[in-house]
């Protein structure tokens, strides 16, 4: 089907004829989501002839690529981002109208691609969107989920998981390319071997064998022909799967590979099989790349020459191991060949400092499931220590740094030792990993070490979801920042223009109306648009501290219900997060914030001033129409605990002012709009180590000494939030008993002081109107495209593709 349809007309004729040629009906017949699986097929089929074009262009210049190897690409909906970037939206649009189809009403049939947790797997779609809008080919390689990251119900006030079945359409952007598929082996056992010439040959044998069948999906940018691939393996039973495992079992465990999502708990059992998931979608895509590569080469001599991979996090970091086995077992190389490689080849990003979230899996259950790929860690393990012991001296520095420790492989150390670039993602996180996380990593290799600041994909997070800004941002600048990110910066001559500051706060009106219809249409609650919209939006965690958040709601609620002449400027506080299952105190904080919601919603006393929204089921979807409608952006983790963040860019770059502490990107954010455009309180990482050491903090100083704090905790257990005073015993337990151990008793009244200075600011509508433009002037830093550049130019060393 070689066709691109050139206008209104030629799009209707091919959307008629592709109706009925699939389902044998008028478009008056067939029903919204045949429409809408049509179009998504008919937009597919347009852009794989720049698909086609792109592997031809990158084969005949014998382009290097860059594999982004991640368990998670939250990429949400792709038909308004492909139609957009592919310049064909109003073509389509107008064409569907003509036909009596709104183009809204197929968009919203769409169900978001949620195959991802949050900022580690939104980060990589972001990447993949500038990759291909920037000309760099750079693909993804992922699982092929059945089911997403859970959709969140509330029930009672309380968190239900239910399947997200984002499938049940089928994916029309995806093709299943079963030529490509490849076979992945488990357990079974290794037999070596001496070949004719002497040299050891490894069998793995009485394995479990599974296929991996790809489905690729195109990445389309903007206002380029060029067009990557992320693709997602899926497993299936192989044909050859001669093990003598119990057919029904052997199934079973074929499916359990594509199941589901794992949810970010490090504390949930039974993620064995997330190690499997981990192997599996690892192997198949370095086959396959292997493959692909030797298609074009007849050496693996120059294979780190033509191909970077980078592992997001360290769950895809047997890369590592895998690809030493292929490049020895299959390929017959040595092993400083190989290792050279490797390690040239291989970058590894790190998104936490946290050491409860830092990878470790037992030996006894890797060597089971992966014998090979446990042989070859545990000899890049033996001759990383006789490195540091004979050629480096630093014999001190094996116990912390090494990969295998008291019976557990340390993912991260492997990560490091196998790859040429280990970088954070915010200037103080990358500060931290050098200076303690990973100090002495960085002792023994420093060159190693880098940062890289994660951005968005300003397209997808301002141009698309946002046209009303993008509107004003045309008509005052020009439209070269959609290009050119950084040319937002042209605002800045703007900033004190009261008829731009009017219509930006026209523009931020339009949109908290949109967010206000849908806060009704889910949960029921009239919001007041006139009030100030604070937004916290993020997964819970107790590190990022919505319950300073929540403390400081029932502070107010505390105070104007016992003084009637303290009344606050009215505040809409809005929360979104999803817990993981298994996080107990995660899901208490989403209770208590519904309780506290149903109480002082429905005080007509505070009702007028204060509500407090719960929006369920956050999402990308839902954070497109959640973002651009906030007045106060609230980033307040424990300073050091994040390690970027990127919602708190997603604001900022559509008009919000962070309320935040010095952590992560927040710090670059107030670099660039400085102290008077944000508001930033309480410890820095500073002040926490100090008292860390110190062990100076005492939660109960606090408690006993400051009336309010004391009436606010008390309340956890009072019977104040539910009749059942044990209810939200949990939280009061996890402040008092664990000595708080998020600091935030410590910093709540910094945290009050500073909430009380957004009422000053917000009074001025011109002062206030000021400040957010030129968060949107300075926000062009935090586009991804300016990130993708970095790691283009430090780490892949890519050149761009120019596709006709
Ligand atoms: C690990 C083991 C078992 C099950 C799940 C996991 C798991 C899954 C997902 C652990 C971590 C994650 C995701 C982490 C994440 O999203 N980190 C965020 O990454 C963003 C992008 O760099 C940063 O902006 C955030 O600061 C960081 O929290």
């Amino acid at each position: 089907m070689g066709y691109k349809f050139k206008d209104k007309e030629e799009f209707k004729e091919e959307f008629k004829t592709r109706i009925i040629a699939k389902y044998g009906r008028s478009i008056e017949q067939s029903h919204i989501t045949e429409k809408y699986m049509v179009l998504g097929t008919m937009i597919r089929d347009y852009a794989a002839m720049n698909w086609k074009a792109s592997k031809e262009e990158i084969a005949k210049k014998n382009e290097k690529q860059m594999y982004y190897f991640s368990m998670e690409f939250l990429v949400g909906r792709l038909l308004t981002n492909n139609l957009m970037n592919l310049g064909i939206y109003d073509i389509v649009k107008d064409g569907l109208n003509d036909l009596g189809i709104d183009i809204n009403e197929l968009e919203e049939m769409e169900s978001d691609a949620g195959l991802g947790n949050g900022g580690l797997g939104r980060l990589a779609a972001c990447f993949l969107d500038s990759l291909a809008s920037l000309g760099y080919a750079g693909h993804g390689n992922c699982i092929r989920y059945e089911y997403g990251l859970f959709k969140q119900k509330i029930v009672d006030g309380k968190q239900v998981e239910v399947p997200d079945q984002w499938l049940k359409l089928g994916n029309v952007w995806e093709v299943r390319k079963p030529k490509h598929a490849v076979n992945v082996k488990f357990y079974g056992s290794v037999e070596m071997e001496m070949d004719i010439y002497g040299k050891a040959k490894i069998n793995h044998v009485g394995a479990q064998i599974i296929r991996a069948v790809p489905y690729d999906m195109e990445v389309v940018g903007h206002n380029t022909n060029l067009t990557n691939t992320l693709r997602l393996w899926s497993a299936e039973p192989a044909e050859d799967a001669s093990n003598s495992q119990e057919f029904g079992e052997y199934i079973r465990d074929v499916i359990a590979i594509n199941q589901n999502v794992y949810p970010d708990d490090s504390t949930e059992a039974g993620r064995y099989l997330r190690l499997k998931q981990q192997y599996f979608f690892v192997s198949a895509g370095l086959t396959a790349l292997i493959k692909a590569h030797l298609r074009v080469y007849d050496t693996l001599d120059n294979f780190a020459e033509k191909n970077a991979i980078q592992l997001n996090d360290t769950h895809p970091v047997l890369a590592i191991p895998e690809l030493m086995r292929i490049l020895m077992d299959d390929y017959l190389y040595e092993w400083d060949d190989a290792f050279r490689i490797v390690q040239e080849a291989v970058a590894y990003t790190n998104h936490t400092v946290l050491s409860e979230a830092l990878e470790k899996w037992p030996v006894n259950m890797v060597r089971t499931l992966l014998p090979r790929i446990y042989m070859i860690i545990e000899e890049i393990d033996r001759r990383y220590c006789y490195d540091l012991n004979y050629k480096y001296y630093r014999s001190d520095l094996i116990n912390s740094t090494r990969i295998i420790i008291d019976g557990q492989v340390h993912m991260a150390n492997l990560a490091i030792i196998g790859s040429h670039s280990v970088n954070g993602v915010a200037a103080l996180h990358t500060h931290i990993l050098i200076n303690d996380v990973f100090k002495n990593q960085y002792a023994i290799g420093p060159q190693k070490f880098n940062n890289k600041t994660n951005g968005i994909t300003h397209r997808r997070w301002l141009v698309y979801s946002n046209p009303q800004l993008k509107a004003l941002l045309d008509k005052t600048i020009g439209e070269s920042y959609i290009e050119h990110p950084q040319d937002l910066e042209k605002l800045m001559n703007y900033v004190d223009d009261v008829q731009v500051q009017e219509e930006f706060l026209q523009v931020k009106l339009e949109r908290k109306k949109i967010l206000a219809a849908y806060i009704k249409e889910v949960t029921g609650i009239e919001v007041d648009v006139n009030s100030i919209f604070d937004v916290q939006a993020k997964r819970l965690h107790a590190y990022k501290r919505q319950l300073l958040n929540v403390m400081h709601i029932i502070y107010l609620y505390q105070k104007m219900k016992e003084d009637p002449n303290f009344r606050i400027f009215p505040r809409t506080f809005i929360f979104a997060a999803k817990a993981a299952p298994a996080y107990t105190f995660a899901k208490k904080v989403i209770q208590l914030i519904h309780a506290i919601a149903e109480r002082v919603n429905n005080d007509p006393d505070i009702s007028q001033y204060m509500k407090v929204v719960f929006i369920p089921n956050y999402g990308v979807s839902i954070a497109e129409i959640l973002m651009n409608a906030a007045d106060v952006s609230e980033q307040i983790s424990t300073a050091g605990k994040e390690a970027s963040g990127t919602g708190n860019m997603k604001f900022m770059m559509n008009g919000a002012i962070t309320l935040g502490t010095l952590d992560g990107a927040n710090v670059e954010i107030v670099d660039r709009v400085g102290y008077d455009n944000a508001l930033i309180f309480g410890l820095k990482v500073e002040d926490v180590e100090t008292m860390k050491r110190a062990n100076s903090y005492n939660v109960w100083d606090y408690y006993n000494h400051i009336p309010h704090l004391k009436k606010i905790v008390d309340s956890f257990i009072d019977g104040t939030w539910s009749d059942n005073k044990d209810e939200f015993k949990i939280i009061y337990d996890e402040l008092m008993f664990k000595n708080d151990e998020y600091f935030l008793l410590a910093d709540f009244d910094a945290y009050q002081a500073t909430q009380a200075r957004i009422r000053e600011h917000y009074k001025d509508r011109h002062h206030w109107a000021r400040m957010c433009l030129v968060n949107i002037a300075k926000s062009g830093y935090f586009s991804s495209d300016r990130t993708i550049e970095e790691y283009a130019r430090d780490i892949w060393h890519l050149n761009k593709i120019t596709v006709k």
